[in-house]
Parts: structure tokens; C-alpha cells; sequence
């Protein structure tokens, strides 16, 4: 952020336009919305020609910044600014305020001057009243716009019905302005007295301290005398006084700029560190009652405030400024409440059960209130506190849902990852099978256990599941049709194989029987041919035992011829020369 204050020349905040007055320039004010540091603010203000954009270069510590002119013509017009970063205070910035010399004989318009001068009153945290020579009472007399103070500025915002209160109708006694008005610094330059008084040294203080006594009595004279002085010692409290050499020859002045330390006037050397010494060291930053310190938007809104107020010809208001800060300020804070509470919230979402939700609203909540209740001005705080409420509790209704919705995605994700393989096998037609149903379901309840177990699933985890398993109800349900048509295939074909296996069964009986009848037939045909054969032997014997008997007989009727002959004769004599026991 530091470089965002470094800016490499002042710019201008407020331009002061012929016939349009005085004009906010928007590019100082982004410049300035950029600072978020808080910020010391030191405004230079006096007669024209006086030495004011040196000084402020000075305290810059830059030897160029501000625009000088060398002529005798006033040169500064409006008021610039130049941020820098602070030389003693990190983290904070020095924001320098140079403004158009006052008491212009050209210009001849000392309204204006006024605003100029009221305008460095208020917006800085430390005012430089700058001027040349003494502290005399013509010196004393051109500060006659402290005077004016009472006149321009008021404090307190009018009642409305009972119309505004008058600016000048604020006691300077009892001045509220105080508070908000700077340390008042007056810088003689080209101080050539001696500050002694009675032949006894005196500081450059008591200097500045016996030019603000008063003088005693009631006379007009003193009443005169005093009025200014009273003024100042009343608006301004804290006072400094620095007094300061010609800065160097008077050949060199009108090129001081270009002159290099070495150049300078050793006494103004010293005088001048010692000055900028103490700007940097003790001049405070610039806050606004309630303590609040002063950042870059906060000067812009200021600056916007007061010189609209200017330009509609009302008197600049310190309350409705810091009202209007405070409606600004108040804002950005519920706003910065608000988001941390939701950036919070989402963090902790999804909550495992609805108490926890309510918890961690209870622990956001709290913490976007105190974020509030830290940056928040007094001012109006009540009336955005509770729109921070209504806004936190309108909030907690969309985490609800938003709580069951985190929980509804990050479910529906968790299966889906879950359930990727089973997809995968799925469309591989692995469980378009027989039973495929039942090992779909098997696989599909194993990663329903699985993403039971699964940690932070919210307070949609069932509905999830539910859904989840809902929308995959018709794939489920192709599984089962599919198992079920290759149940009725199965049952089918196994109907098929039994009528076959019966048939074929019946075609083996048959066969056998068949095999039994052949075999029986051919038994009986044996049995038959055997039967034959004996039948036939049988015969055969027969016959032949017949033969024997009738060739017996022949014999027995021959032998009664040839009685005598050889037995073995008559076996040989048999037909073939076979024997009895031949074949039958
Ligand atoms: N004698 C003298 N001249 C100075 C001093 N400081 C600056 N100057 C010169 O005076 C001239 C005017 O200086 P500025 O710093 O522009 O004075 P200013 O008060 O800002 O003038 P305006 O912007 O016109 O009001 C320049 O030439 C400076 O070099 C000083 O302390 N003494
Ligand atoms: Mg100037």
C-alpha cells in the first residue's frame, strides 16, 4: 500500500474556477480513495507570495513538488495536495495541503479567501499559518479569517422547525470547533528580530504567546484588540511558532528550487529541520470526534461535504459532515460485516446436522457484529446496527437452504464418484446376465455402505442417497426386466432339454426293448434251429436206426444165405465206409 501514498507530484483537490467557485477535482479523490492508511494532515495557509509551496516542498523533503512561481503574481490556485508516506509514523501517510495565498489584491475577493481558509481549518490536522517579517498587528489583522470561523462554520446540524441556527449565534466560550480543529502552527519567515524581550531570550512560542495577550479593560480599543486573539486562543488551543531566516541570497530566491542544500542559509537549514522535525514527531492525525482517524476516502468525503455546503451557500457543518461520513462509514461497515459474515459462513458449509448450522450462524454473526461495532461511527450506528441484523438474519435463511443445498451437491458428487465403476460395468453389460439383477444389487448396496461412511456429508445425506438411488430407479429396473427375460429363456430351454432328455430316455427304452425282442428272437430262432437239429439228428437216427433195422433184417434175410460171414465184413460194407457213429 505504501506505494499507492508515494504519488510523484501534488495534485490538484479542489480548483477555484472563475464564476463556479470552488470545484472538487475526481481524480484527487480516486487518489485519495486509494489511501487506506490513516493519515496526518498538514495544511498551509496565509498571505500570497509568502514562501508556502517551498515550505510544504521542504517538508516533503523534496526540493520540487509544489509549483512556485518567481513572479509577484499569486500562483497557487485552489488547493493541491500531495501524499507522501509519513517520515516518522509507518503505516501512516503525510498528506500536505497547499493553498491559494490569501489576500490577493488581483483576486480582490475575500469571500473567497475565506472558504480557502476555512477549508484548511477543517481539513487538516495541522494548520501552518504562514507569513512573512513579524508577528506585528498587521500580521495579526491578516488573520482576520479566524474570525470568520465563528461565522462559517457551524457545529451542531439547525433543528429544521426551529430554522438554522445561526452560525455566529455559537459561543466561541463554549466552542464545540475546538474538537475538530487542528494544532496551529504560525510560520514566520524572513525573520530577522531578535527574540528578546527586556534583554531576556524568549522562545519562538512565547514569541507567538505575547503577540495573542490580551489587553486588559473594556475600552473599544481593547475590545477590538482582543476579539482576534480571544478567537484564536479559543479555537485553537494548541499553538506552535516557528520562526525562520531568509532561506538564502536574495539573487538566489527567485531559483530556490533549483538551489542545492549547500546553497541554503545554514540558520534556515536548522530552523527548517527542526520544524519539519517536529511536524513529523508530534503533529497528530487527523481524526473526527469519536476517535476515529481520517483515511483517504474518509478526507475525500470531507472535503466533498464541505464544499458542497459551500457552493450552495450554507454554512460548512462539522456534524453534518461527520454525519455524512458517518452514513458513508456506516454503510461500508455493515457492508464489510456482512461479507465477512458471509465469507464465514461459507467456509463452514455444509454443516453436518442443523444445530451445528445454527452455531456457526451464532459464532458469524457475532464476529460480524464486533467487525461493525469497531469501524461503525457513533453516529447513526443504531439505525445501521439493526439493518446489520435484519440483513445477517435474512442471510441466515439463505444459508439454510444454501447449507442443505452445499450438502445436496456435494452428496450427489460423492456418489457419482462412488458409483463410477459400477457405471462402468454397467454399460459394459456386465450384469445383463442371468441373476444380474441380484449382483447389481449386492454391488450397489456395497457402495451404499461405503457412502454411509463417507465424513462431512451434510444435512442432505439421505436425501441425496435418495435421490441419487431414485434417478437410477429405471436402470435398476432394465437390469431386473433383462434378468427376468433370461430367467423365462432359461426355464424355456431347461423345459426344452427335459421334454428332449424324456424323449430320448423313452427312445432308449424303446431301443432296449427292441435290443430284449432281437435278442429273444434270435434265442427262439436258436432255439428253434437247435430244436431242428435235434429234431433233425433225432430223425436221422431214427432212420438210420430204421435202415439199421431194415438192413438188419436184410441181412438177417441174406444171412440166411450168408450165415457164415465175416461182422467186421458186414460193418464195411457199409455205404461210404462210414461208421454208425457218423455224422448225423
Ligand atoms: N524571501 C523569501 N522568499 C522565499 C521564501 N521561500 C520561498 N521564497 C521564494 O518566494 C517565491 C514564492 O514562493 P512560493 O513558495 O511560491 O510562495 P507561495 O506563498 O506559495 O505563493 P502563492 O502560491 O502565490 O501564494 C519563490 O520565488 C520562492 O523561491 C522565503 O522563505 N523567503
Ligand atoms: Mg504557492
Amino acid at each position: 500500500m505504501a506505494s499507492k501514498i508515494q504519488k510523484p507530484e501534488p495534485v490538484c483537490l479542489i480548483k477555484n474556477k472563475k464564476g463556479k467557485g470552488l470545484v472538487v477535482q475526481p481524480g484527487a479523490l480516486q487518489l485519495l480513495s486509494e489511501i487506506t492508511q490513516p493519515m496526518v494532515v498538514v495544511a498551509i495557509a496565509g498571505p500570497y507570495r509568502s514562501g508556502k509551496s517551498y515550505l510544504l516542498n521542504r517538508l516533503a523533503g523534496q526540493r520540487r513538488g509544489f509549483s512556485l512561481g518567481s513572479s509577484v503574481r499569486a500562483h497557487t490556485k485552489g488547493i493541491w495536495i500531495w501524499c507522501v508516506p509519513h517520515p516518522c509514523k509507518p503505516g501512516y501517510a503525510l498528506v500536505l495541503l497547499d493553498t491559494e495565498g490569501l489576500g490577493d489584491t488581483e483576486k480582490g475577493d475575500t469571500e473567497n479567501d475565506t472558504w480557502i481558509f476555512v477549508l484548511a481549518v477543517l481539513l487538516s490536522s495541522t494548520l501552518i499559518y504562514n507569513s512573512k517579517g513579524t508577528i506585528d498587528q498587521q500580521a495579526m489583522d491578516n488573520l482576520h479569517y479566524v474570525l470568520k470561523l465563528s461565522e462559517c462554520v457551524q457545529v451542531k446540524t439547525a433543528p429544521k422547525e426551529a430554522g438554522a441556527v445561526q452560525a455566529g449565534e455559537e459561543q466561541p466560550g463554549s466552542d464545540r470547533r475546538a474538537l475538530f480543529f487542528p494544532t496551529f502552527i504560525w510560520a514566520v519567515r524572513d525573520f530577522t528580530l531578535q527574540l528578546e524581550v527586556d534583554g531576556k531570550e524568549i522562545s519562538e512560542d512565547e514569541y507567538l504567546e505575547n503577540a495573542l495577550k490580551l489587553k486588559d479593560g473594556s475600552s473599544q480599543e481593547a475590545q477590538s484588540y482582543n476579539r482576534l486573539r480571544e478567537c484564536i486562543r479559543q479555537l485553537f488551543p494548541e499553538r506552535k511558532c516557528f520562526v525562520f531566516d531568509q532561506p538564502a541570497r536574495k539573487k538566489d530566491l527567485p531559483r530556490l528550487e533549483e538551489l542545492p542544500d549547500n546553497m541554503l542559509d545554514p540558520e534556515f537549514q536548522q530552523q527548517e529541520e527542526r520544524f519539519c522535525s517536529y511536524i513529523g514527531q508530534n503533529c497528530p492525525p487527523k481524526t473526527i470526534p469519536g476517535g476515529h482517524e481520517i483515511t483517504g476516502s474518509r478526507l475525500g468525503t470531507l472535503v466533498v461535504s464541505y464544499v458542497e455546503a459551500i457552493q450552495r451557500g450554507a454554512v460548512p457543518c462539522l456534524e453534518s459532515a461527520v454525519l455524512a461520513l458517518a452514513e458513508i462509514e456506516n454503510s461500508a461497515a455493515l457492508k464489510e460485516a456482512v461479507a465477512l459474515y458471509q465469507s464465514q459462513m461459507e467456509q463452514g458449509l455444509p454443516t453436518e446436522t442443523t444445530q451445528e448450522l445454527l452455531e456457526l450462524h451464532a459464532r458469524c454473526e457475532e464476529e460480524a457484529k464486533r467487525l461493525f461495532t469497531a469501524r461503525a461511527f457513533e453516529e447513526s450506528r443504531e439505525r445501521f446496527q439493526a439493518e446489520l441484523t435484519v440483513q445477517l438474519e435474512a442471510l441466515k435463511e439463505h444459508f439454510w437452504m444454501r447449507n442443505e443445498r452445499v450438502s445436496h451437491e456435494k452428496c450427489t458428487a460423492a456418489l457419482q464418484e462412488l458409483f463410477q465403476d459400477l457405471d462402468r460395468r454397467i454399460n459394459d453389460g456386465v450384469y445383463f446376465m442371468l441373476g444380474g439383477y441380484q449382483l447389481f444389487q449386492r454391488d450397489q448396496q456395497a457402495l451404499v455402505e461405503q457412502y454411509r461412511k463417507l465424513p462431512g456429508k451434510g444435512v442432505k445425506a439421505d436425501a441425496a442417497l435418495q435421490d441419487f438411488l431414485q434417478k437410477r430407479e429405471s436402470m435398476a429396473r432394465t437390469i431386473l426386466k433383462v434378468d427376468h427375460e433370461l430367467t423365462e429363456k432359461e426355464e424355456q430351454i431347461e423345459n426344452l432339454k427335459a421334454q428332449y432328455e424324456r424323449a430320448e430316455q423313452e427312445r432308449e427304452a424303446e431301443r432296449k426293448r427292441l435290443d430284449e425282442r432281437e435278442i429273444e428272437k434270435k434265442m427262439l430262432l436258436k432255439l428253434l434251429s437247435d430244436m431242428k437239429a435235434r429234431w433233425r439228428k433225432k430223425r436221422e437216427e431214427k432212420e438210420n436206426k430204421n435202415d439199421h433195422q431194415s438192413k438188419e433184417q436184410d441181412n438177417k434175410s441174406t444171412s440166411g444165405s450168408e450165415k457164415k460171414s465175416n461182422p467186421e465184413d458186414q460193418q464195411n460194407s457199409k455205404p461210404g465206409g462210414k461208421s454208425s457213429d457218423g455224422p448225423r
